[in-house]
């Protein structure tokens, strides 16, 4: 048998073809992704990155026991990674963008306010983030490179948590508006805010699905927190998760299949788990010491 391989640097696939006695008997196409995600289990946060089944968990920042890097965010290449780290001082935090290997981090902001919760545009041009340099925390738009950040939520209540839908025109965030915690979705040039959650709960975290329906997100409108589904009009939400533990942080594979979540459901502080996208079948990835948060699902990573 013959086995050839094909990697595609630009859809991120590894297709494999199998060729026996001339005839192709089997062809297998695997897309590649990784997820990064946050854990304390040396004594800090740092910045983890392992395969989608909990394998191969690598860490991929060293700084010392008082900083934390948090917030992990891919560039849709897969070839970057941007973060958030106070590595430059306790209270001032940065964003910085490091290679997918940990190599090379670079700081993009360089400034003394908060700087935090990067997210890459899909074009792979810009990266929203949340900064409190004007006062409150607002949400910005920087090019890539860290030049010209613009305010794109310019008043007084706190703007947080971007999300970009998956054809750049729209970014979902939190905000508190309108009194209290709500899912907001606003043009990317921060034009018409519409509030998708207006009900009396705190909705948080919302993470649009690769196909653009639907936005996953973090609700207490049960009592306690658990991971919900709507469609990107905010119509329809679907509960995910159902027990007394808490269910946040969810992202979206790359082919929109499955959602990874944190969860403390087995008693313990919070452990990253992955679950089918209709709630069904949770598996739990991380297991050590400290806990494991904030997953992030690369779109893929070239071979
Ligand atoms: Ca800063
Ligand atoms: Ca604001
Ligand atoms: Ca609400
Ligand atoms: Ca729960």
């Amino acid at each position: 048998m013959i086995q050839l391989k094909m990697t595609s640097g630009d859809s991120g696939t590894e297709t494999t073809i199998n060729i026996c006695c001339k005839n192709i008997c089997s062809i297998t196409r695997v897309l590649i992704s990784k997820i990064a995600f946050v854990s304390d289990r040396d004594g800090n946060g740092e910045i983890y990155v392992m395969n989608a089944d909990g394998s191969n968990q690598t860490q991929l920042t060293n700084t010392d026991v008082f900083v934390l890097n948090n917030a992990p965010a891919w560039s849709p290449d897969g070839q970057k990674i941007a973060f958030a780290s106070t590595r430059d001082g306790i209270v001032n935090s940065e964003i910085y963008v490091m290679n997918a290997d940990g190599s090379n981090p670079i700081n993009l902001t360089n400034n003394s306010a908060f700087d935090s919760q990067p997210a890459w545009s899909p074009d792979g041009q810009k990266i929203a983030f949340v900064s409190d340099r004007d006062g409150v925390d607002e949400i910005y738009v920087m090019n890539a490179d860290g030049s010209s950040p613009i305010n794109l939520t310019n008043n007084s209540a706190f703007d947080s948590q971007p999300s970009w839908s998956p054809d750049g025109q729209r970014i979902a965030f939190v905000s508190n508006r309108d009194g209290i915690d709500e899912i907001y979705v606003m043009n990317a040039d921060g034009s018409n805010p519409i509030n998708l959650t207006n009900n009396s709960a705190f909705d948080s975290q919302p993470a649009w699905s690769p196909d653009g329906q639907k936005i996953a997100f973090v609700s207490d409108r049960d009592g306690i927190d658990e991971i919900y589904v709507m469609n990107a009009d905010g119509s329809n939400p679907l509960r995910l998760t159902n027990n007394l533990a808490t269910d946040s942080q969810p992202t979206w594979s790359p082919d929109g299949q499955k959602i990874a979540f944190a969860s403390n459901r087995d008693g313990g502080l919070l452990e990253i788990y992955v679950m089918n996208a209709d709630g069904s079948n949770p598996t739990q990835l991380t297991n050590t010491q400290g806990l494991s948060t904030q997953p992030t699902w690369s779109l893929f990573i070239r071979p």
